[in-house]
């Protein structure tokens, strides 16, 4: 049996929604983050060292890092599904935004989350504050809101040429991409104003293994 070690309102959603698309049998394994700190809770330590979300074990195997996790079951239990033809163009657009969720998406995302909370002056010491403050807005300024900008309408674009990242078919790659963009709408500025990346936010909501796997995880709710 799968088991997905499930930490709330985070990337792991998108493993029980590529299980729900695959239609696989599998347990999921609650975690709960700290209401202060936001961070996962010490026993997903016990899981793998790292202790974040999501893990999963099959058998003897434990895997971290969701788009190791999303080969892994797309490849191992897909049956040619999910995952482009590897002689094909759509393929090495598949590899592509497989990678660009995690190694370049994300980052930006993060940093502006750490900054504006930083900008909140929350948990910062009065008498630093206003540094503080000028700093993270600083940062923002000068490299995250135009990294974000940068890829949100490179993303657009690519939407523009396919209706899914990898071309006509729906693929991992979407599930994979979904929560950089879950995050951009949340915190990153993505709105109607981008159609195409809204309209993919649509239309992924709109399946039904999408929404399986909403009743499976439990409440979702993006870090702002
Ligand atoms: N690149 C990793 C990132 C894993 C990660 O940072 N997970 C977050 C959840 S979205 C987490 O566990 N955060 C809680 C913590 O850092 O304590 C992946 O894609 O799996």
């Amino acid at each position: 049996m799968i088991v997905v070690h499930h930490l709330n309102n985070s990337r792991s959603q998108r493993i029980l929604w590529l299980l729900e698309e695959l239609g696989l049998p599998y347990e999921v394994k609650r975690y709960q983050r700290d209401a202060k700190t936001m961070l996962a809770p010490p026993e997903l330590r016990a899981v793998h060292p790292l202790g974040k979300s999501p893990v999963i074990s099959d058998g003897e195997l434990t895997l971290a890092e969701s788009g190791a996790i999303v080969e892994y079951l797309a490849s191992r239990y897909g049956n040619g599904r999910l995952i482009p033809d590897n002689r094909t163009p759509e393929y090495l657009r598949y590899v592509y935004w497989m990678h660009f969720a995690e190694g370049t998406a994300m980052p930006p995302l993060l940093l502006k989350l750490i900054f504006d909370r930083i900008e909140s002056g929350k948990g910062i010491p009065f008498f630093v504050r206003p540094v503080a403050r000028a700093i993270a807005q600083r940062a923002k300024q000068m490299m995250v809101l135009p990294n974000l900008q940068r890829q949100l309408d490179h993303m657009e674009g690519e939407l523009g040429r396919h209706e899914w990242f990898a071309g006509p078919a729906f693929s991992a790659a979407d599930i994979q991409m979904s929560f950089p963009l879950e995050a951009a709408s949340a915190r990153g500025g993505l709105d109607t104003g981008r159609p195409k990346l809204w309209g993919f936010l649509q239309r992924i909501h709109a399946r039904h293994a999408y929404q399986r796997a909403l009743e499976k995880g439990g409440a979702y709710e993006l870090l702002r």
